[in-house]
């Protein structure tokens, strides 16, 4: 712990020395194109944005200036050949949209930008970044689908696993050549690569898609992956989404079971190369390619893979192979209706390594690897033995009582990696390319020799999304519990967000993923994340315009269609990215999406404007799945939907005012008004109680958990309907008071389930109740986040009741995942709550810190959260005679600063009386806090009672 606390504060100086050096005013850096820096990109007007640093407190940028031209020596005013902005004025300093001269395919533009200040003073220009255009048509795609069927060479009665195709072409390249690109996609999964060395790093490329209507590609500069002369071209390829098992379709006896897409997993590659006097030469994919499989004997997502070293062919994606003997390629139709565009999202990579912590020998000859932390990735494994010698390794994320390795609750996801050694003396190095498992152990078997500590290392797999949360205390089990979130963030936010890496599932589910949506936002940078998966969740809304139960969305389960609490996710996430990225491009886009789903629960509602009780009862389960994993009496899910429904009105109508649209913002005002008001005659007492017709439900069979009987009368109700403000000033305050009562008839323990779990601490907070949130937060008892920290947990749990001292793991069987992020909603609170970091505008060119105060069980807490202006920092230590307040806000935005303050307190900020610093102003009182109004600075404050 001291430790980190030691790395941060050097963090903290290394970075204030580095802004003093800085000049004066203010200075762009971190600039971005689409979220993303130097990217290749297809949008045809990329939005810019950048960060200032300043070394002055209270700076402000009065105007920007940005030039975009066709090379770096071109950035000069007056000269700048595709967008001069001239001065603009404004504080803006994201989402600026290029508005130079049309873009066209593989068009580089270099940019840069300068910054006036407060006093119109224009600082230095940035460094030079850059962004290059990919195919902006399909047309444009002259390479053919390639691959091998090889589907007839599946066997096994449970999982018919064939071997994965190995393409390859060798190609001839002219001396001089200035510049390559490489665009390369499959339908499945690809690894490509030139004269045998990967291109790029990342993994499981091209990601999943809804393949029917559109496949991402990647774009690569490999301009020095190349030479003059021959060149040998390799891909291997796998089954991935596309073509290999998905979910729980073979657990449920689904008619498919794997194959959604296509049987046959195929690539598509475009290498186009340039020479000095603008020659150019394209090799594309096509029936001139040789393919073949060989040592990729097995290869899927959920199953694993299998390496038969023994059949590697030596040199196959080097030049000068012998493929006179491989079959040429099958070429394969393309769909007109599928779009082609570039991977939108943060690359999918190995973001970590981990090495192994103990090795334990167990009785059958095996032995079990303990890598220290449940995560989502492989292993590389290095061995040596016999030619035939075959290694099977298996992936849990927990031990059983004896130490067997604990894989039950994978269900069908045979999640087994096997390597067959070839025999080499020196010993042989592998790890799978085309699978990924969620776990903590490994288990290996058929080793020749003993293993050590450096014969299985852990390789974390996920969207490498830059880390922009930090959050610290005293407390070594808060401390533990947000590494467990982040971790179970970072193994489910792989290409899609996931429920969980391992069993057969790894679904996007939508109600886990809008629950978590803000949580996430703190933690890491999510934005072109979210901007990924909106594209698939929009992909997948149903033709009625209801958003499905995952994005995206095969055919699992023919039941599986739409739950109230899930298919919000179509309003929640957009809103989410707005509030936190004040991005309108993402509104904008799913508008379309978002005004068909309002129209659906609408016509759902029968003009009623409420869904009474059994409204869902045609969906399966009967009224959906409800306050999943909650504990007692079930919250009517029809109160849930209609709660649910009013939210998304209110935030249609804040979406319709940030994109302009007054007709649509006064709309759906009117909608939320009328749900409001019909919810709540039909749902709410006069003494403020939330009730609801239980006899309805009769005994309850057909919904989920409905044995245990309904009623509106829960905390997750009220935790809900506070946290959405649903009610009047007066029916908050109820709802507070019936939420805590709750509370407290249930001993002080939370009952929530997966809609209820995220309000709840927000909710005690905003009636006043921080204390009980914080009991809560810190309790150590089940069911609490704490319970599962104080059992050795490394990752945040699918049930409070995963396991339990008296029960151990009793859900095995059925649906019991170690690393499942929805009640890692917490962390919201965390962020908002706790360290009090809130934005006053989406985007957080306004915001406010207004930290609560820990009544017992911390003294100190130390949060800070990079925004699109940069650092927000806050902390609190709270000594026994007096409170320390340190703010860091970062240039161009303006706080409220909250100070924990009764009217007589004495308060200083840096040494001073507030009133002797310049730029700030005091508010007056709020609710116990003190509240001034300042910019940009660090602050360091002081409250004696
Ligand atoms: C489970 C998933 C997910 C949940 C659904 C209802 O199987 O893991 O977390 O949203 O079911």
């Amino acid at each position: 712990m001291m430790q980190r606390k030691n790395l941060f504060s050097t963090l903290c100086l290394a970075f204030l020395s580095f802004t003093q050096l800085m000049a004066k005013g203010v200075t762009p850096t971190y600039l971005r194109t689409e979220y993303k820096e130097n990217p290749f990109t297809d949008v045809r007007s990329p939005r810019l944005s950048w960060e200032l640093t300043s070394t002055e407190p209270n700076q402000k940028q009065a105007a920007y200036q940005i030039l975009v031209a066709s090379s770096p020596e071109k950035l000069v005013p007056g000269k700048a050949d595709l967008w001069d902005s001239g001065k603009t004025n404004g504080n803006a300093t994201s989402h600026i949209d290029y508005t130079g001269k049309p873009l066209t395919s593989r068009q580089i533009c270099y940019w840069k930008v300068r910054s006036w200040d407060k006093n119109d003073q224009p600082g230095v220009w940035s460094k030079v970044s850059r962004w290059e255009m990919g195919l902006l048509n399909k047309s444009e795609w002259k390479a053919e689908w390639i691959g091998l069927d090889l589907d007839h060479l599946g066997k096994g009665p449970v999982y018919h696993l064939p071997p994965a195709p190995y393409l390859r072409k060798e190609i001839q390249l002219k001396p001089g050549f200035k510049k390559a690109r490489l665009y390369v996609t499959a339908l499945g999964v690809y690894e490509f690569s030139i004269n045998g060395a990967k291109v790029g790093n990342e993994f499981l490329t091209p990601g999943w898609t809804d393949y029917d209507q559109r496949v991402h590609y990647q774009a690569y500069d490999v301009t020095t992956q190349l030479k003059s002369g021959p060149n040998a071209l390799g891909s291997q390829l796998s089954y991935g989404w596309y073509a290999g098992y998905l979910g729980y379709a073979l657990l449920v006896n689904n008619h498919t079971v794997r194959a959604f897409y296509g049987k046959v997993p195929v690539l598509k590659a475009q290498l186009e190369v340039e020479y000095p006097d603008g020659r150019k030469e394209t090799f594309l994919t096509g029936s001139d390619w040789k393919v073949n499989h060989g040592a990729l004997v097995e290869s899927d997502i959920l199953n694993g893979e299998t390496y038969d070293a023994r059949k590697e062919w030596p040199g196959w994606n080097k030049v000068r192979f012998n493929d006179s003997d491989w079959p040429a390629a099958q070429v394969f139709p393309d769909k007109a209706s599928r779009a082609m565009s570039i991977y939108p999202g943060p690359p999918v990579k190995i973001t970590e390594t981990l090495p192994a912590k103990s090795v334990t020998a167990r009785p059958d000859g095996g032995h079990i690897v303990d890598l220290g932390q449940n995560f989502a990735g492989i292993v590389r494994i290095r061995v040596k033995g016999n030619a035939g010698d075959t290694i099977r390794l298996r992936f849990g994320e927990k031990l059983h009582p004896d130490g067997r390795l604990m894989t039950e609750n994978l269900r069908m996801a045979r999640a087994t990696d096997t390597y067959i050694l070839k025999g080499s003396p020196q010993g042989e190095t592998w790890e799978p390319k085309f699978t990924f498992h969620g776990f903590q152990y490994v288990e290996i078997k058929g080793l020749r020799t003993q293993p050590d500590l450096t014969t299985v290392t852990g390789l974390a797999i996920g969207s490498d999304t830059p880390k922009t949360g930090h959050f610290e205390t005293d407390s070594p089990m808060i401390n533990q519990l947000y590494s467990n979130i982040d971790w179970t963030q970072r193994a489910n936010y792989l290409d899609i967000p996931t429920d969980c890496p391992q069993r057969d599932e790894r679904m996007g589910w939508t109600a886990d993923a809008h629950i978590y949506a803000r949580s996430a936002m703190f933690n890491r940078d999510v934005s072109s994340f979210f901007t990924k998966w909106m594209i698939d969740l929009n992909d997948s809304q149903w033709p009625d315009g209801a958003y499905p139960l995952y994005a995206p969305r095969p055919d699992l389960r023919q039941t599986d269609t739409f739950s109230p609490g899930w298919m919000e996710a179509g309003i929640v996430c957009p809103y989410e990215t707005f509030q936190m990225y004040g991005d309108t491009r993402i509104i904008r886009e799913s508008w379309p999406y978002m005004e068909k789903f309002m129209k659906f629960l609408e016509k759902r509602s029968n003009g009623a404007y409420v869904f009474k009780e059994t409204a869902f009862d045609d969906i399966s389960p009967k009224g959906g799945f409800g306050d999943w994993l909650s504990f007692g009496k079930k919250t009517s899910p029809d109160l849930l939907a209609s709660f649910l429904y009013a939210y998304c009105a209110d935030m249609m109508a804040t979406m319709a005012k940030a994109i302009h649209n007054e007709t649509a913002h006064a709309h759906y005002q009117g909608i939320s008004q009328k749900v409001k008001a019909a919810t709540l005659a039909h749902y709410y007492r006069n003494d403020g109680r939330f009730d609801c017709v239980a006899s309805a439900y009769g005994n309850g069979s057909g919904y989920v958990d409905g044995q245990l009987g309904f009623t509106g009368h829960t905390q997750t109700a009220y935790a809900n309907a506070i946290y959405m403000g649903l009610l009047s000033e007066e029916g908050t305050a109820k709802a507070g008071n019936y939420l805590t009562a709750l509370l407290r008839e249930n001993n002080g323990k939370l009952s929530t389930g997966f809609l209820g779990a995220k309000p709840l601490l927000p909710a005690l907070s905003a009636t006043g109740n921080s204390d009980m949130a914080y009991q809560l937060f810190l309790s150590k008892e089940f069911p609490s986040w704490g319970f599962e920290v104080m059992n050795g947990s490394t990752s945040i749990w699918e049930r409070w009741d995963s396991f339990t001292l008296e029960d151990g793991f009793k859900y095995n069987a059925s649906m019991n995942s170690f690393s499942h992020y929805s009640f890692g909603a917490v962390c919201e609170w965390m962020f908002g709550n706790a360290a009090g970091i809130q934005h006053l505008e989406p985007g957080f060119s306004k915001l406010r810190i207004r930290p609560e105060i820990a009544p017992k069980g911390l003294t100190y807490l130390n949060a800070s959260y990079r925004t699109l202006h940069g650092l927000v920092q806050s902390s609190w230590t709270n000594y026994p005679d007096h409170l320390k307040m340190e703010v860091t806000i970062p240039v161009n935005t303006t706080a409220e600063l909250c100070v924990p303050a009764g009217p007589t307190a004495r308060i200083t900020i840096n040494g001073k009386q507030p009133g002797a610093i310049a730029g700030l102003t005091e508010k007056g009182t709020k609710e116990g806090y003190r509240v001034f109004e300042t910019g940009s600075g660090r602050y360091t404050v002081l409250v004696t009672p």
